[in-house]
């Protein structure tokens, strides 16, 4: 039978049974991808892609001795008081970094169609924090080559260059659609991009990147990464050895040169660096090399790339070594565990010091809970998005100006969100994961006016489990984070903070407002994948989401006793909560009306340079067969399918597409 027979059969079945069944998606999908589960053996053999894996770790139990549930949170109402307050920084401070392979399935097929949900992914955080920043690039950058056409006509197209090693990094192919694409996305929504140029070979230097990148995208291009975490470049027979940060400065010389002499390049001072994992040199070494000095006056930012662990055992076999992720799975669940935000910026805090001496933007490039795709369970967990909300702000507080979480295709667990698999995605939706949450919370706590410095709290005695930040606007304390790590449905490690501002010892006046607004990120368990809400909203489930937060906003008033000076804020376990000391703090990160694009795709045959968005909300983004497809199954009520298609079906329609999600191709770091 052909996948758009099943498809059409299953349409038809989930018309009918839509109303009666009520389930929902994340358990009942796990258990029926996983097709080869052994009897009696513990539920581990999920061989689906992993995007969609759906293992549930349990929550580690709760810390003994408990952390107290009731403290007091003396706060300065003015940042001048505050020591170790970090350098302003912006509410873009989490954007994204997209594999280059995967953005024809991320971004957009190419300039005329763009992905509405990613649309709607980033104005979601855009409308809080003015503007979002992505970096496309990666490992399958350094082979990337410009071209005419490719063969299929496609925008971007893998080719494995010689046969005789099918295990070399293929080349990566693409056209001017990749710049027309970039170019269309920054001209509806405000996103900044970071490109690279490619570093494998420079007998022959490419530098279309740079030339078609600055021409198409202008002001809207950031800057040019030259070498990706050139510190692994003897380990990945990428140089022969030895390699070493010298080597690195010199080849990053030529390529400078080599802009500096072509035509085409009239922006040299743009360049990204050393961007080292710190897998093989410290960034010191670098900076030892001469790196900063040198290279100051071309330089737009200085760039670390770093992941707190790595599952690459798991998927390569060899290097590394086994991680037991569920042992594991509380390293990232303290404010200063092993995998913490805390933890990983603790090597480059110099580095920070450096780039901000040479006022240099500080950018940890490419991160995320994990390389080689992440851990099956934490990564995709909710555990995650606390993870993620805790280094945000911690990467704030390490004078950091921006940090990028890497998107990986199909096969990675720690996508902020991932589209449906090629071929079922006129049918499915999104499905966005836990760390997304983590992006737009970051955004509200730093807000869009650049000025926002941040303090890391310490509160309850420094306990790793409620960790808090505060947030200074201009200035003047507008935002406290407050968090808790702890999963108990009881209810019994929830904790009150009773925040006091001025006042007391700090020889200032009583500062609490008469009243604060909050609002929570909250789950029932760090484990849950989906059941996740921001303010009352959420993304939905697997394979549900257009992009947009849903359901009725839920801001929370808290009266607070002037005269004690005393706010009682409550935080559950686990949760956020996001604490506004003022109507202005919160109407600046608190969306009126949402800028939206409603379609599963844009389809645009017009490239005119303004975009009417409300032709864009209104077209059908499906091609005339999808449309027909749909016609004919859903019994009279055209399109019905899909815009009322909710989780309870999904089921019926997985379980059938089974055989066929396993040939799709698939795509990983
Ligand atoms: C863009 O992709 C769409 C959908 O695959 C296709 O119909 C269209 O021809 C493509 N446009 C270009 C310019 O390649
Ligand atoms: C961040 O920069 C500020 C201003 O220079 C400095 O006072 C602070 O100590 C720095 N923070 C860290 C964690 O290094
Ligand atoms: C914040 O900084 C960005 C980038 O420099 C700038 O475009 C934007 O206008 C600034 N926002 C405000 C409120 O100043
Ligand atoms: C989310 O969790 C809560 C509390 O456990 C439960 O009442 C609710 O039904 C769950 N929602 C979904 C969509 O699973
Ligand atoms: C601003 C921008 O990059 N616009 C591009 C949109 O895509 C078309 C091709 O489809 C280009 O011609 C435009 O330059």
């Amino acid at each position: 039978m052909g996948s758009w027979a099943l498809l059409l059969c299953c349409l038809w079945y989930l018309t009918t049974v839509r109303a009666a069944v009520t389930v929902y998606s994340q358990k009942p999908l796990g258990q029926t991808l996983a097709s080869t589960e052994t009897a009696g053996a513990p539920a581990a053999e999920y061989t689906g892609l992993k995007a969609y894996d759906p293992l549930t770790l349990n929550p580690p139990p709760l810390p003994d001795p408990r952390p107290a549930t009731q403290f007091a949170l003396q706060l300065q109402s003015a940042a001048g008081n505050v020591p170790g307050l970090s350098i302003p920084v912006s509410g873009a401070l989490l954007g994204l970094s997209v594999e280059t392979s995967v953005i024809n399935h991320f971004l957009g097929v190419n300039s005329s169609f763009i992905q509405v949900p990613f649309l709607n992914l980033i104005s979601t955080v855009i409308e809080r924090a003015g503007r979002f920043h992505i970096r496309v690039g990666g490992n399958t950058q350094e082979t990337a080559r410009l071209v005419e056409n490719t063969v299929d006509g496609r925008m971007i197209e893998k080719q494995n260059i010689d046969p005789n090693k099918p295990t070399a990094t293929p080349v990566l192919v693409y056209t001017m659609e990749l710049f027309y694409l970039l170019g269309n996305i920054s001209s509806l929504a405000n996103v900044k991009w970071y490109l690279g140029v490619p570093f494998k070979d420079l007998e022959e230097i490419h530098l279309e990147i740079a030339e078609h990148g600055q021409r198409v995208l202008g002001d809207n291009l950031l800057g040019i990464q030259v070498g990706n975490e050139p510190d692994l470049y003897e380990r990945h027979s990428a140089r022969p050895a030895p390699y070493g940060p010298e080597d690195y400065c010199n080849e990053f010389d030529k390529v400078l040169q080599a802009m500096q002499t072509n035509p085409n390049i009239p922006i040299t001072n743009n360049l990204i660096g050393p961007s080292v994992s710190s897998g093989g040199w410290s960034p010191e070494l670098v900076y030892d090399a001469g790196f900063v000095s040198r290279f100051q006056d071309n330089l737009y930012a200085i760039t670390v790339e770093n992941y707190p662990s790595d599952n690459c055992f798991a998927i390569y076999g060899g290097n590394g070594r086994p991680h037991d992720v569920q042992a594991e799975f509380v390293n990232y669940l303290t404010h200063d565990g092993q995998y913490s935000g805390r933890h990983m910026l603790d090597k480059f805090l110099n580095s920070a010091a450096i780039a901000q001496a040479s006022g240099k933007p500080m950018i940890m490039f490419e991160t995320n809970t994990a390389s080689c795709g992440g851990f099956p369970g934490a990564s995709n967990s909710f555990g995650a998005a606390l993870w993620a909300v805790d280094y945000g702000m911690q990467l704030a507080f390490s004078n950091f100006t921006h940090g990028l979480l890497h998107v990986g295709g199909q096969d990675t667990y720690y996508n902020p969100a991932t589209p449906p698999p090629t071929g079922v995605s006129t049918f499915y939706q999104w499905t966005v994961n836990p760390i997304m949450y983590s992006i737009v919370v970051v955004a509200e706590a730093l807000g869009n006016s650049n000025t926002s410095q941040v303090v890391d709290l310490w509160p309850n005695s420094g306990d790793v489990h409620t960790p808090g930040y505060a947030v200074y606007e201009s200035g003047n304390l507008v935002r406290v984070l407050l968090m808790n790590y702890m999963t108990d449905p009881s209810g019994a490690s929830d904790y009150t903070a009773s925040i006091s501002v001025g006042g007391g010892e700090t020889g200032t006046p009583n500062a609490v407002p008469a009243e604060v607004k909050v609002k929570y990120l909250w789950s029932p368990s760090v484990s849950d994948h989906f059941n996740i809400t921001w303010a009352g909203q959420t993304f939905g489930g697997q394979f549900e989401s257009d992009g947009r937060l849903k359901g009725e906003e839920r801001i929370e008033t808290i009266a607070c006793d002037q005269a004690a000076n005393i706010c009682p804020i409550k935080v559950p376990a686990p949760g956020v909560a996001l604490v506004f000391f003022s109507d202005a703090a919160l109407q600046e990160v608190t969306p009126t009306s949402t800028l939206t694009y409603a379609t599963t795709a844009v389809t645009r045959t017009l490239n005119t340079a303004t975009v009417d968005v409300d032709v864009l909300a209104t077209s059908n983004g499906q091609s005339g067969r999808d449309r027909a497809l749909m016609g004919s199954t859903s019994k009279g009520s055209t399109g019905a399918a899909f815009s009322s298609y909710v989780a309870p079906s999904l089921t019926v329609l997985i379980a059938m597409l089974a055989p066929a999600l396993a040939f799709m191709k698939v795509f990983s770091r």
